[in-house]
């Protein structure tokens, strides 16, 4: 891949698996011993607000106690060295800031925000500390997760769509590829953009013309970063 060349990298929740955190298929359709309509709904936000604040909770402090792994960090190190990279993640934690990717969009929202019940615009960062009932915005509505749940529309998708229309090399990490309308996202290539997919079952998950890596991705994605920047000092003059 050229040092000119547009990489965009679609990473679900295996990418964070080995930095400790669940993946959504983990815990056989169960999410920390939850039912998905339970906690990631607004049914269910209507329900019991207080039980789907506790399971928010709980990941944004697992988050805050995750760590970038080797594969965040190679994406990083990737645009460190000058490459033209843009990460689409479906995942809610920061681990690829963390690692010091600068061009990130979240596609499922981030846990580490906060936002009004009544007005999606009110967004509050939640450096420290959590979401409690009672807790308001400006406009004196509850604060939720700043997240999109099943059910509700992915704002950032058309803006996803305009970035992977404009890749030249597409790289997908560590996603079963179930969740809609984040997996039409490979659709949305150019016809001839070159996809790789790292994953433990990237052969059993991946169309045709997509090239399969079966690993995790700490051990899939480094070497891949080390070819490219390699093939990059050869071509430098
Ligand atoms: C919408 C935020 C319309 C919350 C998330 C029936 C069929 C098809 C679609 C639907 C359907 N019924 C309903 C739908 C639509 C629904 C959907 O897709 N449901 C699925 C479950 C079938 N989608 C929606 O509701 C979306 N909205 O459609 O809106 C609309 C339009 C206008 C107006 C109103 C409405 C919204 C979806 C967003 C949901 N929110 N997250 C939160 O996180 O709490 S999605 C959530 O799932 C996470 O973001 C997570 O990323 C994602 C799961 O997907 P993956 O990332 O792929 O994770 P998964 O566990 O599935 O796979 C992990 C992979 O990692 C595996 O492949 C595994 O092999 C691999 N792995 C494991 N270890 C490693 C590894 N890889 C690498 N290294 C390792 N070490």
């Amino acid at each position: 891949m050229n040092s000119k060349a547009r990489l965009v990298v679609l990473t679900g929740a295996g990418i964070s698996a080995e930095s400790g955190l669940k993946t959504f298929r983990d815990g056989d359709g169960l999410w920390e011993n939850h039912a998905i309509e339970d906690v990631a709904t607004p049914e269910g936000w209507q329900r019991d607000p207080e039980l789907v604040l506790r399971f928010y909770n709980e990941r944004r402090d697992q988050v805050r106690r995750a760590k970038p792994n080797p594969a965040h960090r190679a994406l990083a190190e990737l645009e460190a060295a000058g490459f033209n990279v843009c990460i689409v993640t479906q995942n809610i934690d920061d681990l690829h800031e963390r690692a010091g990717s600068k061009d990130v969009v979240h596609l499922h929202g981030e846990v580490l925000k906060a936002r009004s019940n009544a007005d999606p615009r009110l967004v509050y960062p939640l450096t420290r500390g959590d979401i409690k009932l009672g807790d308001l915005c400006d406009k004196g509505s509850q604060l939720r997760p700043d997240v999109v749940w099943f059910g509700e529309a992915v704002p950032a998708y058309g803006q996803a769509c305009d970035i992977v229309a404009e890749a030249d090399l597409l790289l997908v990490v560590g996603t079963s590829l179930a969740v809609m309308p984040a997996a039409m996202l490979l659709h949305e290539a150019p016809t001839d953009c070159p996809c790789i997919l790292v994953d433990p079952n990237a052969s059993a998950l991946s169309p045709q013309w997509v090239r399969a890596i079966d690993a995790p991705a700490s051990r899939g994605v480094p070497p891949l970063v080390e070819h490219w920047c390699r093939q990059r000092r050869l071509e430098m003059p």
